[in-house]
């Protein structure tokens, strides 16, 4: 049995998981979802994160966005817009759904984590998925317009304004939700998964006690290149590594993570920068196709990174 605790952002990171439970039992992942995205929206808390990864493992995201369900329809938001409400951020109207039930229980005092659970085992999800923290984190970006919400900076302005700082609001005070540590401990192998350094996988880490524990236990950590030929897959982050100075490869972000992982997976495009990465970071480099455009590929990342991870372990 090998357990494997996956750091998870977005989209990049629910679409490796999706890989990472066919080719291993699910019950031996963990996901530990990233929670600096979440807004209150129309007085409901919205933590998307945690929907997109847990939507993908029950095949219900829509697979275009890799957000919100499929099928969905908007006859909510369209009213809503009508009265004058907010209508910048599209939820849908079984996508309400989620919203209205995780605010019903997070007003009546229950944990987010306990509530993760319980939807997760209500869409029959064997796998475990939990918020890094049940207290309040929200990333704050700081832009030529000043500091931003995050979701006003990536959705309502698209992610167009250059990042020039980025700081995670609560982390000084926020501590691991109940299961993390103890998946961080008893995993063979620790993932950080292909989601934005900053944006993701960041605000995770700055959670108390999560960064160390996670560069405590370097040896069995693996994290996968979000970057692939100077791009990223999906969203801001290839703009992220050039507003805050970094270099724009998977290399700047090999140096990120450096003190993180002993071993990166690189995608075949960037094969040419493998004896670079290894040589300034000491980590370990392992060269494979990380473009999951569908299940095999999704399947093949998750048993290359696994296997990359215990060669070294
Ligand atoms: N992303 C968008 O680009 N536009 C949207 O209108 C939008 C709505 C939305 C609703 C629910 C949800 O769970 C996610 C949603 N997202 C939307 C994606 C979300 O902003 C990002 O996926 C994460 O915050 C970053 O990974």
């Amino acid at each position: 049995m090998t357990r494997v605790a996956v750091l998870a952002g977005g989209v990049g990171a629910a679409r490796f998981l999706d890989g990472l439970v066919r080719v291993i039992p699910p019950a031996d992942v963990t996901a530990i979802v990233n929670v600096g995205d979440d807004m209150e929206w129309a007085g409901l808390h919205i933590s998307p994160d945690l929907d997109t990864v847990t939507y993908t493992l029950a095949d219900l995201v829509n697979p275009e966005t890799g957000w919100g369900l499929r099928g969905e329809s908007r006859r909510t938001l369209d009213r809503l817009s009508e009265l004058g409400g907010p209508d910048w951020f599209m939820i849908g109207d079984l996508d309400l759904a989620t919203h209205l039930y995780r605010t019903d229980r997070l007003s009546a005092g229950d944990p987010l984590s306990e509530i993760t659970r319980d939807l997760t085992a209500r869409l029959g999800l064997e796998c475990v998925i939990t918020p890094v923290t049940d207290d309040r984190l929200r990333t704050v970006v700081g832009t030529d317009q000043g500091e931003l919400a995050f979701q006003d900076y990536f959705v309502r302005r698209r992610a167009s304004d250059p990042v020039h700082a980025l700081r995670f609001d609560g982390a000084e005070t926020a501590r691991p939700a109940p299961i993390v540590k103890h998946a961080l401990a008893e995993a063979d192998v620790i993932v950080v998964a292909p989601s934005n350094p900053f944006l993701s996988i960041d605000p995770l880490l700055s959670v108390r006690g999560v960064r160390e524990q996670v560069t405590s236990n370097r040896a069995k950590v693996v994290a996968v290149s979000p970057i692939i030929g100077g791009q990223a897959v999906k969203g801001p982050a290839a703009d992220i590594l050039q507003s805050l100075g970094h270099d724009v490869s998977a290399l700047g972000v090999a140096r990120l993570y450096e003190d993180l992982a002993k071993v990166f997976v690189l995608d075949e495009t960037d094969a040419a920068l493998a004896d670079v990465i290894a040589a300034e970071t000491g980590m370990r480099v392992v060269v494979m196709p990380t473009l999951m455009t569908d299940v095999e590929a999704k399947m093949a990342l998750a048993r290359g990174t696994l296997e990359a991870a215990l060669d070294v372990a």
